[in-house]
This record gives C-alpha cells, structure tokens and sequence, in this order.
C-alpha cells in the first residue's frame, strides 16, 4: 500500500509540482486522453529578413526621352607628324687651339690610314680600267663624248682637269683611252692671243706637245686641242662632241 500511496504521490508531486497535493489515496486506472485542443492564435510577425539580390535591368523605355548626360572624355590620340626644322642655332665658342698637325698623333694617323685606302682603291680601279695611273697622274673617262666646256665642267666638277699629256708616257695613257673608246678627245689647251700658239688652261705655254705633221694649222680659227686615235694632235675648234677625259 506504501507502494501505490508513493507512486500516486509521485505522480501527484509531477503533475502539480507541489508537495502538499499529496493524498494517501489510490484511485482506479486512469480515463483516455482528451481531444486536442484548438490552434492557438497566430504567433507574432517574425523580423525582417536579409535584403535580396538586385534583379535583372528593366526594358528599354519608349523613345523620346530627354537625352543623357555627357560620356567621360575618351582615350588621348595618337601623337601628331613632328614639326618644322627650327632655326640653325647660334655657332658655340672657339675651342681651345689644337695640336700642330705634325704632332697630332690620331691626325696622322687617320691621314696615314686614309692614304692606304685610296691608294688600294686605285689599284681596285686601275685593275679594273676605270683609271689610268701614270706616276703621280690619275687618267679617267666617263665615256661620254660633249663639247670642250661640258668636259672642262665634267672634270672640274669631279676635283680634277681636262687631261693635258706633259709627257711622252701621258700622251700614250690618253691616247689609249682614246683608242678603246673609239673616240677623238679634246685635251686641256687653247690657243693664246698669238695664232698658233697654244697654252695649257693656266695660260702657261707647254714644253711637250704631238702635233700631227703640219698642224696647228687654224691660225686662230681652231682654238682647241684633239687627240687622235694614234696619239696625235689636231688643232679644231671647240665645238665637236669629244671623249670626256680627266686628269686628278
Ligand atoms: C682637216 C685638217 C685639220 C682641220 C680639220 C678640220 O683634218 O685641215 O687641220 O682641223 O680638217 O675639219
Ligand atoms: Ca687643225
């Protein structure tokens, strides 16, 4: 009996949660659960939730709309073609006084070295008959065939003269390049103020000279100098077309 009073009082201390509900009696076995009773009224609206993300752009809007703003500048071009030359500045000042050349060692040596390679490019040249070297002479043509001027002109243009045989072995160089040309060539005389007598472009009179017999015969109607295809010379006026032929 203690058994059922304590379990009663157990369960009685349970369900009221007080100890003064406890009764030393034992009642029959216990009914069916009740029905469940209603809902209970809606809970409270719970917090706000995290903002979502943003949706996709909208469609265009009809046209007719009042125009944007301005873009941004765009991107810096490519730079323009360079300027005009300016002016030729002022000359600086004068340096201080060289060495005597005879004393400038890298003077003398580029002149020492410059000389070498003329000299070898001569020799490539004469190798190839472009020149005629004859002692400290250098012979050239161009093969072309104009007046006396155009010939003055020709080889003064190119730092030289109109070739002037002075000797024996000049006279054959010319004369060769006379034959290979096929061609007559003025040389480099004129006739003086006295008839018959002919200078060198300096004016001065020459010691050589190889006439063809009987010539100079013009007597001032014939005032320049041919050299035939054997080495010989006419006196002719200045007009006919001749070899071009220099001396340097
Ligand atoms: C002949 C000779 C020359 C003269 C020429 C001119 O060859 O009389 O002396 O220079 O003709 O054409
Ligand atoms: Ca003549």
């Amino acid at each position: 009996m203690w058994l059922c009073s304590l379990a009663v009082g157990l369960i009685l201390l349970v369900v009221s949660g007080t100890l003064c509900d406890v009764q030393d009696i034992c009642v029959g076995s216990p009914g069916l659960p009740g029905t469940p009773g209603s809902h209970g009224l809606p809970g409270r609206d719970g917090r706000d939730g995290t903002k979502g993300d943003p949706g996709p752009p909208g469609p265009m809007g009809p046209p007719g709309g009042m125009p944007g703003l301005p873009g941004r500048d765009g991107l810096i071009g490519a730079p323009g073609a360079p300027g005009e030359h300016g002016d030729k500045g002022d000359p600086g000042a004068r340096g201080p006084p060289g060495l005597p050349a005879y004393l400038d060692e890298e003077l003398q040596s580029t002149l020492h070295d410059l000389r070498h390679q003329i000299l070898q490019s001569v020799g490539i040249l004469s190798l190839k008959g472009f020149l005629l070297k004859v002692g400290e002479k250098i012979f050239s043509t161009n093969g072309q065939s104009v007046d006396f001027e155009a010939i003055r002109e020709t080889c003064a243009k190119a730092g030289g003269q109109i070739a002037v045989p002075r000797s024996p072995e000049e006279n054959a160089a010319i004369a060769s390049l006379v034959k290979k040309h096929n061609s007559y060539a003025y040389l480099g005389l004129t006739e003086g103020t006295t008839p018959g007598e002919f200078n060198d472009l300096d004016r001065t009179p020459v010691n050589y000279t190889n006439w063809y017999p009987g010539e100079p015969k013009g007597m001032g109607t014939e005032r320049c100098v041919e050299m035939y295809t054997n080495g010989q010379w006419n006196d002719r006026n200045c007009l006919q077309y001749r070899l071009t032929i220099c001396e340097f």
